[in-house]
């Protein structure tokens, strides 16, 4: 991946942030008091990035040239951002079909992404996958998945195979409120769960319903 804050701290130890209990604003927590003004643009390029590939896919979406479903990440590109910019080489990815700002944040380009869009065999997944199912193994993201909470078994294993080969590292599975199921959680070992409350499900740009 082109960025990460490795050096600044790590998934497995990021308890140093003590932000008042019910704050919303992070500026003074010590891991983003310890961001270079280089660190913080950096960050904000990638927010971007994800931003702009996402209104240029609404666009073609629209235009009928993408075909399946397309789930905007708009307005929380901060979430896959900051978090896959802490991940070192244990650390994997995992998420549902909301998926583009985690492609973009680990690193994937582009052209792979939209190519995956328009059905192109030099798409990520070959073109077969589509929207949902962007993948980059070698990156240690794991996808990209249509079924609602079906990662979180897939994020809990990928945890559990850090622990079973004894190596230093997190797994991220990135969920909606909408998939959250208790006995999910009760597998946990080294693993983080990113819930995030988005209350205008599946398409929250003004594009025609996707199902
Ligand atoms: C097992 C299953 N049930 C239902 C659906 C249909 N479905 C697609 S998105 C969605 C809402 C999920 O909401 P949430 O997990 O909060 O994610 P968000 O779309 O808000 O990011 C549902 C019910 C599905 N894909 N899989």
């Amino acid at each position: 991946m082109s960025f990460n804050l490795k050096g600044t701290t790590n998934l497995s130890n990021t308890t140093n942030a003590k932000p008042e209990t019910g704050t919303t604003d992070f500026s003074s927590a010590d891991i983003n008091q310890k961001l270079t003004n280089e660190q913080k643009l950096e960050l904000f390029r990638t927010m971007m990035r994800i931003r702009r590939f996402e209104e240029r896919s609404i666009r073609a979406y629209q235009a009928k040239k993408i075909g399946g479903f397309l789930h905007v990440y708009i307005g929380q590109e901060a979430i896959a951002t900051g978090c896959c910019s802490l991940m070192g080489k244990n650390d994997h990815v995992i998420t549902a079909y909301r998926d583009h700002g985690h492609a973009l944040a680990v690193g994937m380009g582009m052209n792979e992404l939209m190519a995956e869009l328009y059905g192109k065999a030099t798409g990520c997944s070959k073109g077969k996958g589509g929207s949902m199912h962007y993948f980059s193994p070698d990156r240690n993201f794991w996808g990209g998945h249509g079924i609602v909470g079906g990662q979180v078994p897939l994020g809990t294993g990928l945890a559990y195979a850090l622990k079973y080969k004894g190596l230093k590292g997190a797994a991220m599975t990135f969920l909606g409120d909408g998939a959250v199921n208790p006995e999910s959680f009760q597998l946990v070992s080294l693993l983080l769960f990113c819930v995030k409350d988005s209350t205008p499900s599946i398409v929250t740009f003004r594009a025609p319903p996707t199902y």
